[in-house]
């Protein structure tokens, strides 16, 4: 026997997996089909042509998926979203005024997204196939799936002019997750816009990454630049990532609509001495020390050598020359990328008389090349100046 499929029960079916939803800790959950994202295939075909996803070569890849969720799984006949919170229990830019400590971005602070939303959606999918049959598939950011446009879809929220998805009931700390299902559930309806006149989001980018409202492009997020990037970070951007270290929130913490968002489910607790550690601390760890501290956070993925490269970035933003003897450590680090990054931050720490007590050549590249530009850079800088503001 198939599942139901008169309206009746089709209606109760939904109210259920909303119960069923809640109670494993979902704030939110709403129903769309997956044929029902009509323009973020072409914007995002128009993003990628234009090279806006910088090194992402995965978000190019599968494109025709990508852009259309229908032709990912077509016998899919419904997707459910759901919406899960990490909204932060104080202001995380209050953290970018400490100078000599990290900022690292709320959803970063404690237990990986990815297996908090995915263990509790297969949950929620297993009690929809026990009772009503079908088949699943479970997406967290897995899959070549646009959740956003999906979530819209589904009236979860809107795409605020930061792109990402915004609701009047729960602001826009939340983590998406999709279901996809064979099952017939009815749809819901899309939420109307309400940013209104308000640009905050733009206008408090530090490193203007909105070449227009409701356009993101990634090669300036910082989000990008200290997380997917794994190169080096572009010598104009370093001096306006601040202490960012791992993420950032800026354009999500001024939203008006957060004066909504629930509580974070408990699973998101930050763990201690994630929410600001010392940047000192960070740049002494080695690469056992880093696992072991960083385990079961998603900042474990970037592994050492790219952390280290925004600790350096973050030491040098300082203008703290009490962190020089952490550099110093740094330009004589095993890897490449943080040797380089080192060489940037001794550059705005030091005097030009101990940068050139620290000069040496370097067998790579990269860091040959950081040592030229720094010196060349020192030598057009007034006498004193990078102390100065210590
Ligand atoms: C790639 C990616 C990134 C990239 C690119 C971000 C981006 N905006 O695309 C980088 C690394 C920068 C990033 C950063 C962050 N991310 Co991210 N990221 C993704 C990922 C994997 C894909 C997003 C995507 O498809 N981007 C491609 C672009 C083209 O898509 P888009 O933003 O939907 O683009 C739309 C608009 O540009 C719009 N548009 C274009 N032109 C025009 C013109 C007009 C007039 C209009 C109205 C609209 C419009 O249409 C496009 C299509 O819908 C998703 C997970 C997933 N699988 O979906 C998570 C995801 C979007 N990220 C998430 C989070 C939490 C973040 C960060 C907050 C993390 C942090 N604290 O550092 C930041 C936020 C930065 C920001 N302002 O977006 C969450 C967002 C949850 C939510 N509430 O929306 C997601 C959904 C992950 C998850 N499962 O929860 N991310
Ligand atoms: S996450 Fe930060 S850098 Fe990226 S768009 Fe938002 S405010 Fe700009
Ligand atoms: S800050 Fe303003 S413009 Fe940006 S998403 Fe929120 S309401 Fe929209």
């Amino acid at each position: 026997m198939g599942p139901e499929t008169s309206p009746e029960a089709i209606d109760a079916l939904r109210t259920a997996l909303e119960d069923e939803a809640r109670a494993l800790g979902f704030a939110a959950i709403a129903v769309t089909r997956s044929d029902r994202v009509s323009r973020a295939g072409e914007r995002l075909r128009a993003w990628v042509d234009d090279g806006q996803h910088g090194e992402m070569g995965w978000m190019a890849d599968r494109l025709a998926w990508r852009s259309d969720p229908a032709a990912l799984w077509p016998e899919a006949r419904s997707v459910i979203m759901v919406a899960d919170s990490y909204a932060p229990a104080s202001d995380p830019m209050e953290t970018l005024a400490a100078r000599d400590r990290a900022a690292i971005s709320v959803y970063a602070q404690g237990r990986d997204y990815h297996d908090i939303v995915k263990k509790r959606l297969k949950r929620l999918g297993r009690w929809l196939i026990e009772r009503h049959g079908g088949r699943i598939k479970v997406f967290v950011d897995t899959a070549p799936v646009m959740e956003k446009p999906l979530a819209e879809a589904a009236g979860l929220g809107w795409q605020g002019k930061h792109t990402n998805l915004v609701s009047r009931d729960l602001g826009s700390w939340f983590f998406l997750g999709a279901i996809f299902t064979t099952l017939e559930l009815a749809p819901d309806q899309p939420h109307e816009d309400r940013c209104g006149g308000c640009r905050r989001c733009l206008d408090i980018c530090p490193t203007a990454a909105f070449p227009a409202p409701y356009q993101l492009d990634a090669r300036r997020c910082i989000s990008y630049l200290t997380i997917e990037l794994k190169g080096p970070i572009p010598r104009p951007l370093r001096p306006l990532i601040g202490n960012r270290i791992y993420g950032c929130d800026d354009c999500l913490a001024v939203c008006p609509w957060n004066k909504f968002a629930h509580a974070a489910h408990a699973a998101y607790a930050p763990r201690e001495g994630a929410a600001a550690p010392l940047l000192a601390e960070l740049a002494a760890l080695d690469d056992g020390a880093f696992r072991a501290r960083f385990s079961g956070s998603p900042i474990k993925r970037v592994g050492r050598g790219r952390f280290l490269r925004n600790v350096m970035v973050a030491i040098g933003n300082s203008r703290m020359p009490a962190l020089l003897p952490h550099v110093e450590a740094a330009v004589a680090d095993s890897d490449p990328l943080v040797r380089g990054h080192a060489v940037w931050a001794a550059s705005r720490l030091a005097t030009p008389q101990r940068f050139h007590t620290l000069a040496r050549t370097d067998p790579d590249p990269f860091v040959a090349e950081e040592w030229r530009l720094a010196a060349a850079e020192l030598a057009r800088e007034p006498i004193g100046s990078p102390s100065a503001e210590a």
